[in-house]
């Protein structure tokens, strides 16, 4: 995002976990800070030294350990990159449970340590329920091996949750394993045109009744989104007719076992969508070839490489209640332009995006440049109309050195007084990740 920038002067790139746990032992010894980094797509600032940390990328570690077609569990290293699992995969007729717009680059390592949640999450479920077992390098050098390929396993604390989200605070990621579901044998998916917002929710209602067990993602972009998107370049535009009149537009996507029984469960809810007495949508695009289908998705997948072209982008990603999703958007404009900023020189756009099956909502603000002015107006009024929601400040990208002052919208008081001492266990000489989600005291 270019809003971060260390003074490191070392880069360490190791090939292996005993190479990892000798220059943990190192860093420790000699009170160094590392931070460990994956693709370096996070959106938070996590995986960009504060000061003169060492930088401890995993991109060398991307072997496949082993992979179980029967059982789908695929066990590999952290520095493994998310699209080339994937095709790992795909011979064995099996998918990642996770799918995100940064796959090209980011790691697995990276998804688990963020516990990035994406674009299946609806379908199949979080990184907590999908990540079998780890083998974490603690700060102190010491190989912490719980790389078990086991579906059940109740003995006790299930410590590997802890480094799942923590963002390379508490140690190094360098091996995952992984459940994968098998592939589905028929995906299909249609860009729907709504001509209010308001019709979002109970869209989703008939969708999920008549879907059902094929649904597998339910995204939204609003207009502004999606103009964003066809400028730069994201994905095939719809026609001028077929956007007339559209407020915001809903990504459906449906994965299921027979192709017939999917075409025909999918064309039936188009078609009661379109002929019923107040039709909730405007019109519906349904993929037609691989490609169509790609190129719907990349309307709504590169709305952030959008953002990213247009200006410099301040980025809330946010659970609030789904109702108040266009609300949220609709009031930070309101509150932009009553400070006198919104306009050319300062903000351009305000735009809303994001996963409705999920309750979250990305919140971009587009600017010319990064200014105080505008930091200012947006903080803390967004973080405060989060908490009156009782939502939370990050619902997926994590806190990385970006939202630390924020961290106490969403945890109390005695949450943030257990993470540290959770913090002071794994990491008492404070050199992982230092200054990422906890402030310093
Ligand atoms: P990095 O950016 O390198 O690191 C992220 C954090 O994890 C840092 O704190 C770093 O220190 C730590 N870390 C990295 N590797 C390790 C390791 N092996 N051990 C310990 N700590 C480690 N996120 C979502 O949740 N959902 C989305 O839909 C989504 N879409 C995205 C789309 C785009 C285009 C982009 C650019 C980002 C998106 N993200 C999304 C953000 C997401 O957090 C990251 O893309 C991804 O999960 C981070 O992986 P990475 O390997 O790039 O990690
Ligand atoms: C997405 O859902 C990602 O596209 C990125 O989480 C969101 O860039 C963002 O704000
Ligand atoms: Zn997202």
């Amino acid at each position: 995002m270019g809003r971060f920038r260390g003074r490191s002067t070392t880069v360490l790139k190791p090939k292996s976990t005993h190479q990892v746990s000798q220059i943990m032992k190192w860093c420790y010894d000699k009170r160094i800070g590392v931070v460990p980094q994956g693709g370096n797509t996070g959106l938070v600032g996590g995986s960009v030294p504060i000061n003169d940390e060492v930088v401890l990328s995993l991109s060398n570690m991307n072997n496949v350990r082993s992979f179980d077609p029967i059982s789908g569990i695929l066990v590999a290293d952290a520095g493994c990159i998310l699209q080339s699992l994937t095709d790992y995969v795909a011979p064995y007729n099996h998918i990642m449970p996770i799918d995100l717009g940064a796959k090209g680059s980011c790691q697995i390592g990276g998804n688990v340590a963020t516990n990035a949640g994406g674009l299946r999450l609806l379908r199949y479920g979080s990184l907590h329920g999908t990540v079998l077992g780890l083998e974490v390098v603690l700060p102190d050098g010491t190989i912490l091996d719980q790389l078990t390929t086991l579906r059940k396993d109740n003995t006790g604390y299930d410590l590997k949750q802890l480094f799942i989200g923590a963002e390379g605070t508490l140690g190094v990621i360098t091996g995952v394993s992984i459940l994968t579901p098998p592939a589905p044998q028929a995906s299909n998916n249609v860009i729907l045109a709504l001509p209010s917002f308001n019709n979002v929710l109970p869209l989703y209602q008939t969708v999920k009744r008549q879907l059902s067990e094929i649904l597998s993602a339910f995204e939204f972009i609003d207009r502004t989104s999606y103009d964003l998107a066809v400028k730069h370049g994201q994905g095939r535009a719809l026609s001028d007719d077929e956007v007339a009149g559209a407020e915001c537009f809903v990504l459906i996507e449906t994965s299921g076992g027979r192709r017939e029984h999917d075409e025909e469960k999918l064309s039936d809810l188009l078609g009661n969508l379109l002929e019923a007495d107040k039709p909730l949508v405007n019109t519906g695009v349904l993929a037609q070839s691989p490609a169509q289908f790609s190129s719907l998705w990349a309307l709504r997948e590169g709305v952030t490489e959008a953002v990213s072209k247009e200006g410099k982008a301040y980025k809330y990603d946010i659970s609030v209640p789904l109702s108040s999703f266009k609300d949220v958007v609709d009031g930070t404009r309101e509150h932009l332009r009553a400070k006198g900023l919104l306009h050319d020189k300062a903000v351009k756009h305000v735009l809303g995006y994001g996963h409705v099956g999920d309750g979250n909502l990305h919140l971009n603000i587009v600017a010319d440049a990064y200014l105080p002015e505008i930091q200012d107006a947006l903080e803390p009024y967004v973080y405060e109309v989060v908490a009156s929601h009782r939502g939370s400040v990050s619902a997926e990208h994590g806190i990385g050195a970006m939202k630390t002052h924020a961290l106490h919208y969403s945890k109390s008081p005695v949450s943030i007084a257990l993470m540290k001492k959770i913090k002071e266990i794994f990491d008492p000489r404070g050199i992982m990740n230092p200054g990422k989600v906890l402030e310093h005291d």
